[in-house]
């Protein structure tokens, strides 16, 4: 049989080869758009090209009720948990399936209205009824549609966002704080409307993998490239099972046709499966008509707000469900952390000295380490060869005994080129940490599940969580910081892989299941959806800084400890 075999050695080689050159030939030039800051139509409309052609060489059928027996089964507590999870996150449907785009909603036809509600003044709230129309300007009847709001003040660098209510009959309240005195304007913007929300959920379930992946197994002159993910149909090959034994967390690769699956030498990004919707479901995405689009005021757009009187009790008394806002473009934390300015790099040093940073996850937190290594001339790199935008990194201070890692969170990880010897899952890695008061911990892992079932992101959370909680015990002083997913820039291709509703769902889940758990949230969500600046899967610098501001300010609070006092510091 070897021998037999041997004798198409060359050919497979061969063509193995060919594939191989043309599959990375032009992947490893496209970084997966959670790699890199641009993102450019043009790209996009490269990667699908290219992704067209890794199809033909692996054709995909997929289906996730296929795969749900795989990976570990949940506790019977951990059902119950997935079951209060989905149900808080479910979102209305509308009563009527197939309506035609005429009878969706139109941001451009829909108005809100800023409530009367007399004298205004720092401490009291600004409620806005929204009416969502249709495109003849009849008024919806249903709710279901993704809005986003926010309330600010150009001049005063300050901005805030505003909680949404739907009220399921096309109306929809807006809830802001006011923090500030001044004029302040309302921005509210329709991010989806309900008719798309109902396609990206079908996306969710039926297409999970609209984003795939591939391995090189390699074994001296001997190479094939094969389809990968978190789980595959079997009838087609046989598998090699990649699941995790420590976690349970699934992954597997078709078996190559003449190598072993122990000759995995890397993970990679495949592509974006294309063609995932009928004409009639691509009208709700359309650029400048449906997807993040404003949403006007009948009348005013904004109001004057007057200073607190003298005395009075403010915004203390209020129910705020907001974790923040900018004043003065600075981020002013309302849940207990006193923001401090580490505004050069001897300060960020001295707060740092001591310390082992980790970072684990995607490029969203890798900007925090780049960043730091950026404003920090002491931090030095070490090379080891990594690959670019992948890592794993570390830079050194040696001189204030500061050592800062990035590493990559395991599969699904839509980064190109990972050496399977990187393919780290963080729950194993915070086991390997002794912790105590000298580790820092930080988290980003949401991105690379957007395009999965909810329940592939709830059990990635479950077996972090665990192990958080393992690494809290050892050392109870360990500081862990977790970074909320954030807003990103859509267009009609970016929405059905990265649309934030996808990202917003995974966020409601991350807050409630770290809940009370003594672990510090970076509230990407809101610093990105109140500043000012355009929504970008990875924020720009006034924004990243705000966050190593909130982070150091966790880690080296100010002494005396005194919440909220944030009007001293303006
Ligand atoms: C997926 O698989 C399940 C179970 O095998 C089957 O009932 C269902 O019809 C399949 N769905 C699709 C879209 O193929
Ligand atoms: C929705 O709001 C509009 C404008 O405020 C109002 O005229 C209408 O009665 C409301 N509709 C419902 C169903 O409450
Ligand atoms: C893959 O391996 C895991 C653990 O070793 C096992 O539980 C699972 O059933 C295997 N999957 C398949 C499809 O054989
Ligand atoms: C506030 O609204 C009024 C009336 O629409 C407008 O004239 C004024 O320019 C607005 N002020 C600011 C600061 O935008
Ligand atoms: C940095 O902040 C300190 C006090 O927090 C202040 O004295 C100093 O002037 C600031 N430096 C710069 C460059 O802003
Ligand atoms: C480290 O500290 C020494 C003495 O304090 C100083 O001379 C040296 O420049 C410092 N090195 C760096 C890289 O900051
Ligand atoms: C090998 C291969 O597929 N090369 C293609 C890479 O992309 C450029 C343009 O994006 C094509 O011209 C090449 O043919």
């Amino acid at each position: 049989m070897k021998k037999y075999l041997s004798n198409y050695v060359p050919f497979f080689t061969l063509v193995g080869l060919a594939g191989l050159a043309l599959v990375l030939w032009n992947i490893t030039m496209l970084e997966s758009w959670n790699c890199q800051t641009v993102s450019t139509y043009l790209q996009l409309q490269n990667s699908i090209q290219s992704v067209l052609k890794i199809s033909e060489i692996f054709p995909v059928e997929f289906n996730y009720s296929y795969c749900s027996h795989l990976g570990q089964e949940p506790t019977e507590e951990e059902a119950k948990e997935e079951r209060y999870l989905l149900k808080s996150i479910s979102w209305s449907e509308p009563p009527v399936l197939g309506l035609p785009l005429r009878q969706s909603s139109d941001p451009a036809q829909s108005y809100y209205i800023i409530q009367d509600s007399g004298e205004l003044q720092v401490g009291g709230k600004l409620v806005v009824k929204v009416q969502m129309n249709n495109f003849f300007g009849q008024p919806k009847k249903h709710g279901g549609d993704f809005l986003v709001a926010r309330l600010h003040t150009p001049e005063l660098g300050a901005g805030v966002v505003g909680r949404v209510h739907d009220h399921r009959n096309g109306n929809y309240s807006l809830f802001f704080p006011l923090l500030w005195p001044g004029v302040v304007q309302v921005d509210v913007t329709m991010v989806h409307p309900s008719e798309a929300i109902m396609v990206l959920k079908r996306l969710r379930e039926e297409q999970s993998d609209r984003v795939f992946f591939k391995s090189l197994f390699r074994s001296r002159y001997l190479s094939e490239t094969t389809l990968c993910n978190l789980c595959l149909p079997v009838k087609k090959q046989p598998l090699c099972n990649y699941t995790d034994p420590y976690t349970g967390e699934p992954w597997y690769c078709y078996k190559p046709k003449l190598l072993d699956c122990d000759t995995r030498v890397n993970h990679a990004k495949g592509g974006y499966k294309k063609n995932l919707l009928t004409s009639y479901e691509k009208k709700f995405f359309q650029s400048a008509v449906n997807i993040k689009i404003p949403i006007h005021a009948a009348g005013m757009d904004n109001v004057t707000v007057l200073p607190a009187s003298k005395g009075q009790t403010t915004w203390r008394n209020l129910e705020l469900s907001q974790s923040g806002f900018y004043y003065r473009g600075i981020w002013r934390p309302l849940t207990g952390v006193v923001m401090r300015q580490f505004n050069d790099s001897s300060a960020i040093t001295q707060c740092l000295r001591g310390k082992m940073v980790y970072m684990y996850g995607d490029s969203t937190v890798r900007q925090w380490y780049e960043y730091l290594v950026a404003q920090v001339p002491e931090f030095k790199e070490f090379n080891f060869y990594s690959p670019k935008n992948v890592g794993p990194f570390m830079a050194v201070d040696s001189n204030h005994s500061i050592v800062l890692r990035y590493r990559c969170h395991g599969p699904p990880i839509r980064f190109t080129t990972v050496s399977s010897a990187e393919l780290h899952y963080i729950s194993n890695e915070l086991d390997g940490l002794r912790g105590g008061s000298d580790t820092v911990v930080m988290i980003s892992i949401w991105s690379h599940f957007s395009t999965f079932p909810v329940q592939v992101y709830i059990r990635r959370l479950r077996h972090i969580r665990r192990a958080v909680i393992r690494l809290l015990n050892r050392e109870p002083a360990t500081i862990v910081l977790i970074r909320t997913a954030n807003l990103q820039k859509l267009d009609p291709e970016s929405s059905l892989y990265n649309s934030d509703w996808f990202s917003q769902q995974l966020d409601s889940v991350l807050r409630i299941m770290f809940k009370g758990l003594n672990v510090q949230l970076v509230d990407a969500w809101e610093m990105t959806l109140a500043h000012h600046q355009p929504h970008q899967l990875h924020p720009s610098p006034a924004i990243i800084s705000n966050m190593i501001q909130f982070i150091l300010s966790h880690i080296c609070p100010v002494r005396r400890k005194r919440k909220r006092d944030y009007y001293e510091a303006t």
